[in-house]
């Protein structure tokens, strides 16, 4: 199976598990699970030949574990970053450390002075534990900020924070007294 193969799926199976599965007549429970035969199905109707092994291997070759298969193996879904609304993942709280990051781009930057951080069509705001992960996040867009965010600060004061199975740190939102720059 090629790279590009590979990175191509990856990204489609982000497009119907987060955001568009009606584009392939795909359903997605509360939790944002897609039966995987339905999935091959929809996906074929759309020209896309998908097969389990395919799945299986982006699945398992995905850089950040974007998606997972349920133990059964009949379902899969996207782990984080869901803008559809038929899905509300109920993420357990935990307890952030000391500080979060952020990664944008500077053409942002005045906008989130003034609003703090917003999750634009995300369900939250998504933050990751290392420089590293946020910079890459933040170079998509433009050229690139890093933010720090004071995670327990916030969460002392009532916020309330989500790790997902892959590690990604959520929050509904993040006001601008607890973000400063790197
Ligand atoms: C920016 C990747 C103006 C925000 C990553 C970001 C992540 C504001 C953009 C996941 C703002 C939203 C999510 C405000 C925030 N004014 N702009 N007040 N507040 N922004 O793509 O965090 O590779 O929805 O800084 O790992 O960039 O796809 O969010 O630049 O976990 O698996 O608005 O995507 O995962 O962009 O990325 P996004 P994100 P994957």
């Amino acid at each position: 199976m090629s790279k590009k193969l590979l990175d191509e799926t990856s990204k489609f199976l982000s497009y119907v598990l987060r955001h568009e599965p009606q584009a392939i007549g795909l359903r997605l429970d509360s939790e944002g699970w897609a039966n995987i035969e339905a999935l091959i199905s929809g996906a074929a109707r759309d020209g896309r030949t998908l097969d389990r092994a395919l799945i299986e291997t982006v699945v398992a070759s995905s850089d950040k574990k974007r998606f997972s298969i349920s133990e059964d193996g009949q379902q899969i879904r996207a782990v984080q970053g869901h803008s559809t609304k038929s899905v509300e993942l109920q993420f357990e709280e935990k307890q952030p450390p000391e500080t979060l990051y952020h990664g944008t781009a500077t053409r942002f930057m005045d906008s989130i002075n003034q609003q703090g951080l917003i999750p634009g069509s995300r369900h939250h705001v998504h933050l990751s534990a290392e420089t590293t992960t946020a910079s890459a996040v933040g170079q998509r867009y433009g050229t690139v900020v890093i933010l720090k965010v004071a995670a327990r600060q916030m969460q002392e004061q009532g916020f309330k924070f989500y790790q997902a199975e892959n590690g990604v740190w959520l929050t509904e939102q993040v006001p601008v007294r607890f973000i400063s720059t790197l």
